[in-house]
This record gives structure tokens, sequence and C-alpha cells, in this order.
């Protein structure tokens, strides 16, 4: 692990899949952080204190000296800037594209849609309950895999979503993975994305940064 200076410092939380992806970041650059958690599920994101490091509510955030970032997208991609080897986007114009708009199918289209905040919203705007509302997270969580899926199918992983070594696209598809995983959804009918899980978590940055390995988390 390199250590940086000034420090680099995580608000994550274990459960967090944005926080997994920027935790796998810096772990594939072999960057030492530390993490501060923040408890989403008690309501910790609305504390007066993180509201000034983040007035989105929500995880993660990076810290670096006077830098303060969200989003899990540009903060990989700072880490990308700050220790460029080795480098989390391929070399081409067209693939570093590619590989952004992988990442962005989970980032962007499908993450967002089961996140605690829209959670509690179909319950209080719709009274939906617990299984609804588990049925409702389980249908973007597989319209993300099944998109991903055909992408995946259509362009092999070689053995990685865009090259030879993991990166901003691997994070991401494998993010949208593990959230399956908190849903009980089965990765059996998305068989390139399970293979594509399975490879990038025999690589320590990120067995090391699933949320089940992080302090707090269940046992399983
Ligand atoms: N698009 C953001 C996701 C931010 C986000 O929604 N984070 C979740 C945890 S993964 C959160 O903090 N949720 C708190 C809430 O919904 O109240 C990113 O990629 O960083």
């Amino acid at each position: 692990m390199m250590s940086v200076s000034p420090p680099l410092q995580v608000f994550g939380f274990w459960r967090s899949i944005a926080s997994f992806r920027v935790r796998v970041a810096l772990n594939l650059k072999g960057l030492a952080f530390t993490e501060v958690p923040v408890d989403i599920l008690n309501g910790a994101q609305f504390s007066a204190e993180y509201d000034r490091l983040n007035p989105e509510h929500v995880l993660p955030t990076l810290v670096h000296g006077e830098t303060v970032l969200f989003q899990s997208m540009p903060i990989m991609e700072y880490v990308e800037d700050l220790q460029p080897t080795p480098p989390l986007l391929p070399k081409t114009p067209a693939d570093r594209a590619y590989a952004r708009a992988l990442a962005l199918v989970a980032v962007a289209d499908s993450h967002p849609l089961i996140v605690p905040r829209v959670r509690k919203q179909l319950a209080a705007a719709f009274g939906a309950r617990e299984p609804a509302v588990n049925d409702w997270c389980g249908h973007w969580t597989r319209e993300g895999l099944q998109t991903l899926e055909t992408l995946l199918a259509r362009r092999a992983p070689s053995p990685f979503a865009v090259g030879d070594t993991p990166g901003l696209a691997d994070i991401c598809i494998v993010s949208q993975a593990v959230a399956a995983g908190f849903f009980g959804i089965d990765l059996a009918p998305f068989a390139a994305v399970a293979r594509l899980h399975d490879t990038c978590l025999a690589l320590p940055p990120f067995a090391q940064s699933h949320p089940l390995r992080q302090p707090g988390a269940p046992a399983a």
C-alpha cells in the first residue's frame, strides 16, 4: 500500500454499493486510505457534520486535504488521475467511452433506483410494504443486470470487461452483481456478469472491498 500525503479518507458504509466501488478503485491502485463509517441505515448521513461534507446526504465522500469529492464515478476518475498506474480506463477513446458507458448502466441507471431514500419514499408516498419495495429493487437490479449481460454477450470480456486488466467498468458491473446479492437475486441467468463477478472477486482488491468484509457487516 502506498501512503498518500495528505491522507485519503473515505466516508463510507459496509452496505453502500457506491462506497464499495471507491474502495476497489483505491485498492486496485494500492493507495492507502482510512474509512469513516456513516450508518445510512440509521440516518447518520443527515447529521449536521456530514451535511457540511456532502449536502446530498449520500455516500461515499472522499476527503483529500482541502479537496472534498462526492459521486463514486468522479471519485474513481480522481483516483485515476492521482495515481495513473495501473490504469482503470483503457487507452483508445472508443474503449474509454465504452468503459464509462458500461459503468453508468449500473451507476446512473440502475443503482440509484434501489437506494435507501428511494425505498423510504416508496413506503412514505405509496404505502409500499417491505415485500413490494423489495420487488421494486429486484426489478431494477435485474433490468441493469440484463442490459449488462447483453452488452457482455456482444463483446465478451477478455477476461475483464474492456481488456485484460480490471478497471472502471468491472468495478461498476461487479457492484451491480454485489447489490443483487442483497436482494437474493440469482445471478445464474446473467452468466457473463456472474463470470466477471467471480473473476474480479478472486482478486484481493475486490475481495477485501466487499461489503460483507467491512466492519459492522453481518456474517452473511
Ligand atoms: N450516485 C452516487 C450514489 C450515492 C448513493 O445513493 N449512495 C447511497 C449508498 S450506496 C446512499 O448514501 N444512500 C443514502 C440514502 O439513500 O439515504 C454515487 O455513485 O456515489
